[in-house]
């Protein structure tokens, strides 16, 4: 096998024995034979396109698929073997449908009869050498390849809560059908940059999907500590599937607790409004075999980021969506089985006060007191803004952005956003003239609230947003944070420091390209770097 898309691969360089995710050498190698099968989908898709077909079941099947790659959403084999023969047969039936004839080997390729020899099939198709020789052209391919899985995800959340744009479909399919071809420098960039573009919009239509229906989020206090009772962990990123399960426990005596990326669900009034949505439990992600393991009650993963689920926990967790792992019991939307677990699970036996934290501050409510943060910067009183966030991970080095959140000094404003937040959510930073001093935005896609909130503000002081009181601190883990990274740097955004190592996937020359472009760096230290920001 050969992975390199996230941030903890083996020895900085490659997973090549098994994934240090816990994938295995066979899911990798379906993985990237999905991939293939989607990119030669993806060329019938470009051709049909061109004669005005455009088929929407295949444009959210060719997403889901994309998004099943991603790090940490399925471990399951049984589960690509089905998406690569659907793929391969999506294929068919557009091509018929279409009246189009692809004859590439992609769009021509035919699944192995069995699991052993389409693994085998899978490993001709990686992500490495079978993409691209030289190997700086090969690093903007993952580049772009990566971004997408990115795109991928927040356009499936989006395309859930039904908002969809054709724009976005249109690219990926392109890009995943490009990228088989031989392409110069010049036009790989271009895509890389048109990826972010494009990702900027899947996430402006979740935005759009998250708030349409569940309102905008408000600050709200979040307690810490558990409620006595029955209960419920909803880990992962989808709003619907809280809320389904949200109406789905009402009356039934079961608290709902937040895991993760699902915090920020604590702000939005359609979800706060039930009173058994109690509180948030545990950090982020790579913590969570301890974590999930002394949680009494039953876990839901929703989407990235499950980990190998420990025996403790095993009977007790379940998958729903695109997650999987084999042997966990994967459920649809009704979530009945999760239920009877929770009422069978002994529950919390006595509520413990464990403080509280505070989230909600996405665009809306911090452009509803946008007046009083100008004036608080035109005063005096506020001197930076510092957005440090991000993916969190396993690393020690992720420590740096604990230490860099704890030394910002006190007229300094941190906004954060992702799961990289739980490095620092409980700390209390108090307040400058009643504006919170950490001020959480939201999940990973809320980036396009924080790109929302440093627009206005530039607007506001009528300058460019890179001529703000404004850095950006970032911490990278999976593909979600390539595509954001893409659209920062398609948005012109110079002077991003990146952690806690830079990717294994991107060469000293095109790094080269975006250190002169976009004057991009890795993190050194916390005072290095605050001393450079700050003067
Ligand atoms: Fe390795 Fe990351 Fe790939 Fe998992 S996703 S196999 S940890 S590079
Ligand atoms: Fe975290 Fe997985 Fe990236 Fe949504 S939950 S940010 S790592």
């Amino acid at each position: 096998m050969f992975c390199n898309q996230c941030e903890q691969t083996a020895k900085g360089t490659g997973c090549t024995k098994i994934g240090v995710c816990g994938k295995q050498p066979e899911v990798a190698a379906l993985q990237d034979l999905l991939i293939y099968a989607l990119q030669g989908l993806s060329q019938v898709a470009v051709q049909a396109r061109a004669k005005s077909v455009s088929d929407p079941e295949t444009n959210r099947f060719v997403n889901e698929g994309v998004f099943s790659t991603l790090t940490n959403v399925d471990f399951d084999p049984a589960r690509f073997q089905v998406l690569i023969r659907d793929a391969v047969a999506r294929r068919e039936a557009l091509k018929a449908r279409a009246s189009v004839n692809v004859d590439s080997p992609a769009a021509t390729f035919v699944p192995a009869a069995t699991l052993e020899d389409m693994i085998a099939q899978g490993e001709q198709h990686g992500i490495a050498e079978a993409l691209e020789s030289h190997e700086d052209l090969r690093s903007l391919k993952q580049i772009l390849i990566y971004g997408l899985k990115g795109v991928a995800a927040y356009a499936d959340h989006a395309a859930i809560l039904g908002r969809e744009d054709e724009s976005v479909y249109e690219f990926v399919q392109r890009a995943l059908a490009k990228s088989l071809d031989q392409l110069g420098l010049e036009e790989l960039i271009g895509l890389c940059m048109e990826c972010g573009q494009v990702n900027l919009k899947a996430m402006e239509l979740l935005d759009g999907g998250n708030t349409g229906t569940y309102g905008h989020p408000v600050p709200t206090e979040v307690p810490l500590g558990p409620k006595k009772g029955k209960a419920i962990l909803v880990s992962g990123h989808d709003l619907k599937d809280l809320a389904m399960l949200l109406e789905q426990t009402a009356g039934k005596g079961i608290n709902i607790y937040t895991h993760g990326e699902m915090l920020p669900c604590h702000g939005y009034p359609e979800l706060k409004k039930h009173a058994h949505f109690h509180g948030h439990y545990g950090t982020a992600w790579q913590n969570q075999q301890k974590e999930f393991a002394e949680f009494p009650g039953a876990i839901l993963m929703t989407t990235n980021c499950i980990q190998k689920p420990v025996e403790s926990y095993k009977g007790n967790i379940f998958t729903t969506g695109l997650v999987g792992w084999p042997g966990v019991a994967h459920v649809g939307k009704d979530f009945s089985q999760v239920i009877a677990k929770a009422l069978e699970m002994p529950g919390f036996t006595a509520e413990e006060d464990k403080g509280s934290v505070l989230t909600g501050f996405a665009r809306n409510a911090v452009l509803g007191v946008a007046d009083k943060v100008i004036a608080a910067v035109k005063g005096g009183d506020i001197r930076h803004f510092f957005l440090v966030a991000g993916c969190d991970g396993a690393k020690p080095g992720r420590n740096y952005y604990t230490e860099f959140v704890e030394k910002v000094p006190g007229d300094c404003v941190v906004l954060t956003l992702a799961c990289g937040k739980f490095r620092f959510f409980d700390k209390k930073l108090g307040d400058i003239g009643g504006i919170p001093r950490l001020l959480d935005v939201g999940q990973c896609n809320d980036a396009y609230s924080a790109i929302q909130i440093a627009v206005a503000l530039a607007g506001a002081f009528g300058c460019g947003v890179n001529d703000l009181p404004l850095s950006m601190v970032l911490s990278w883990y999976e593909q979600k944070a390539v595509a954001i990274l893409l659209t920062l740097l398609s948005l012109g955004i110079k002077g991003i420091r990146l952690g806690p190592s830079l990717p294994a996937f991107i060469t000293p020359n095109v790094l080269n390209v975006l250190v002169e472009n976009f004057d991009i760096k890795p993190i050194t230290t916390p005072d290095e770097d605050l001393k450079a920001i700050l003067g």
